[in-house]
């Protein structure tokens, strides 16, 4: 079903024109008025929207604070916010972090209690917890604590557990049914709480969740994430007891240039002058490079099993922090569980944009729509809780609502991917070529290119250094196109619109006169020469020939056989590199072209492979970064292709 969003967004489905209406054959015909629940937007004829008072959260809630002892005895600071209009049982909505329940104390209030201001105006109990180790709770903290299965174990699960349990038993006035909900670490802790769950638990809406830092945030396919390297202390020191003050300090680089400030760092053997042994986050990425049980026991993926209450997982289609998550918790716990109610909403938002009032939804420099978040939090996510924790309206009836990043319309599907979606490839094919005919005899063997860690590829045109990386998801591409150490292929002008939905996967034959290395592969959306800017288009942009990122993934290469067992190149040797890259849902439009660069450093927001094979990369030293010369193959023999799914 294809909505036409800028009617959806101004109308939230109280008046869908069936002409905007292509149903596709993907799901069997709904009505729109059965895929949502029936609105009635709240219209005062000739005044619009009825003009809404300031909404002061102390004037309709009150805050209590708690000591919630756990069954191991550790105390976790709890805040809870209580409506005042006590004339009727609200469900709670609990909320677990890692960042702070601040304010403290029972006069100051946040600017936002729950995942929108929507559900704070409907009411209910909105409860938040510092967790395990973190400010104000006692214990000690661990990074992605490891799910122990069963009674006995402490984990995130458990403390959860006895959570909702000393809620249920102390606090008046709710209805006996518990939602969770989270943005990014708080969304590792929901859907950390869904094996072996609370009863009580009945809706989970794990967003932009973490789910194996060595795939999300810190490391994408055994690249370490370079570009988290200024986060690290927040995560990395244990405090001395509950806190209201931080307890860890950044640094203080002294240029605000990130591509200078890490050439200038070297090896990340320097890192030390900046990271001690008390950094125990840091020593732990330093001390385990490979996808080893320290890792593999931090994953929350092999635990999504025996879920039997809604799950709602949200993520962003352009999030530079956690897209892994969302997808691989939305399949697993579909794969384990196919009898749950679990759902899946990728939309065009970076990392948490679902959940800011922006009325204009933009990525970096693309334009995406008009009050998306909005559609979203009042047709999407308000309405999921009401149902499962309040038995009011219905529930969404989609498998998956995902947000074509090409023709900027929501489309809603009965499967994700869709099942029509055919499996086809595109091969690279010499003179910088994309297509999808295999090479012939008249194709160069190869493309190579020399790679010289330094003298590294920036990832972005911004100079700031950053505290994770955001923008660079939807950038303009021609910066790196032009670097020879940057390969490119591209289809001709597209006779027809090509909608790709589902995993890309790449398939190269490489070679490199070194022992290791990185192989990045970056998906383009080539602009028409004559694109026009959008109206809020930033001024120094030009649409017109923009190569606009659609989807890009690293491979470190030493890893492409196994995570946990690094294997080095042997010089000169063609050898094939898989690499998956997270799905997207994105229209190419006709006249447009595919795009394919590929590159070897990615910097800052990758480390340097030395490019030579060493141990361990994090204890590399200035010797062992060489230059190398690599080689793509596109031939008979060695087809190089990019295999996507893409909608009839
Ligand atoms: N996933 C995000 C993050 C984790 C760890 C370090 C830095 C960022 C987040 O929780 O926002």
């Amino acid at each position: 079903l294809t909505i036409d969003h800028s009617i959806a967004s101004l109308s939230f489905f109280s008046e869908i024109r069936t002409s905007e209406l292509i149903m596709k054959s993907v799901v069997s015909p709904l009505s729109a008025s059965l895929l949502f629940f029936p609105v009635f937007t709240l219209l005062v004829p000739g005044l619009g929207l009825a003009q809404e008072e300031a909404w002061i959260l102390e004037d309709h809630y009150q805050k209590s604070e708690h000591r919630i002892e756990m069954r191991d005895g550790v105390q976790l600071y709890t805040v809870v916010y209580t409506p005042k209009n006590r004339s009727r049982d609200y469900p709670i909505m609990l909320n677990r972090t890692c960042y702070s329940c601040r304010p403290y104390g029972t006069k100051d209030y946040p600017s936002r209690i729950g995942p929108s201001e929507i559900m704070e105006k409907e009411g209910y109990i909105f409860v938040k917890q510092d967790v395990r180790g973190r400010w104000m709770s006692g214990g000690r903290f661990d990074n992605m604590r490891p799910h122990v299965p069963g009674e006995e174990g402490i984990d995130e699960s458990s403390d959860t557990y006895d959570t909702i349990e000393w809620l249920l038993n102390h606090l008046d006035g709710h209805n006996s049914k518990v939602g969770m909900w989270g943005i990014s670490y708080p969304g590792f802790y929901t859907a950390a709480a869904l094996p072996e769950a609370h009863p009580a638990l009945a809706a989970s809406s794990p967003q932009a969740p973490i789910s194996d830092f060595f795939f999300d945030d810190f490391h994408h396919h055994g690249a370490y994430l370079l570009s988290y390297f200024m986060a690290t202390p927040v995560f990395g020191y244990q405090h001395d007891g509950p806190t209201q003050e931080p307890w860890y300090s950044r640094i203080e680089p002294k240029t605000e240039d990130g591509y200078k400030f890490y050439m200038d760092l070297g090896p990340l053997s320097n890192a030390s002058k900046y990271y001690g042994k008390d950094n125990f986050f840091w020593q732990q990425l330093a001390d385990h490079p490979n996808y080893d049980e320290f890792w593999q026991a931090r994953s929350i993926l092999p635990h999504l099993k025996g879920i039997d209450h809604a799950v709602m997982t949200v993520g962003g289609w352009f999030d530079a922090e956690d897209l892994y998550g969302p997808l691989n918790i939305y399949r697993k716990v579909e794969e384990n569980n196919p009898e749950a109610f679990n759902i899946l909403v990728m939309g065009p938002w970076s990392h948490g944009d679902w959940a800011r009032d922006r009325p204009t939804q933009m990525v970096g420099n693309i334009v995406f729509g008009e009050k998306i978040s909005e559609f979203y939090q009042r047709e999407i996510e308000a309405p999921f809780f009401r149902h499962f924790l309040k038995n009011t309206g219905q529930p969404p009836k989609f498998e998956a609502l995902v947000f074509d990043t090409g023709r900027k319309t929501w489309d809603a599907f009965a499967e994700w991917p869709p099942q029509d979606a055919k499996t086809e490839k595109f091969y690279l094919r010499s003179d910088e070529r994309l297509s999808l005919k295999l090479a012939d005899s008249k194709d160069a063997e190869a493309t190579e290119y020399l790679s010289d860690p330094n003298e590294p590829v920036p990832y972005s045109e911004d100079i700031k250094i950053v505290f994770t990386p955001r923008k660079y998801m939807t950038d303009d591409q021609r910066f790196a196109e032009r670097r020879p150490d940057v390969i490119e292929f591209q289809t001709e002008p597209l006779p027809e619109d090509l909608t790709l939905a589902g995993e890309l996967l790449a398939q190269l034959f490489v070679s490199t006169t070194g022992t290791d290395a990185d192989w990045v592969v970056k998906v383009i959306d080539v602009y028409p020469d004559d694109e026009p800017n959008d109206p809020l288009t930033p001024e120094h942009i030009r649409l017109g020939g923009y190569q606009m990122m659609v989807r890009s993934e690293v491979m470190r290469g030493r890893f492409r056989n196994s995570y946990e067992h690094p294997q080095a190149f042997t010089p000169g040797e063609p050898t094939e590199v898989t690499l998956p890259l997270q799905d997207v849902y994105h229209t190419f439009k006709a006249g447009h072209r595919v795009m394919i660069q590929i590159q070897s450093t990615w910097f800052p927001l990758i480390d340097r492979n030395p490019q030579t094979f060493v141990d361990n990369i994090f204890r590399a030293t200035q010797d062992d970064f060489q230059k190398a010369t690599h080689r793509v193959f596109h031939s008979r023999s060695y087809p190089s292709s990019i295999q996507f799914k893409r909608l009839p």
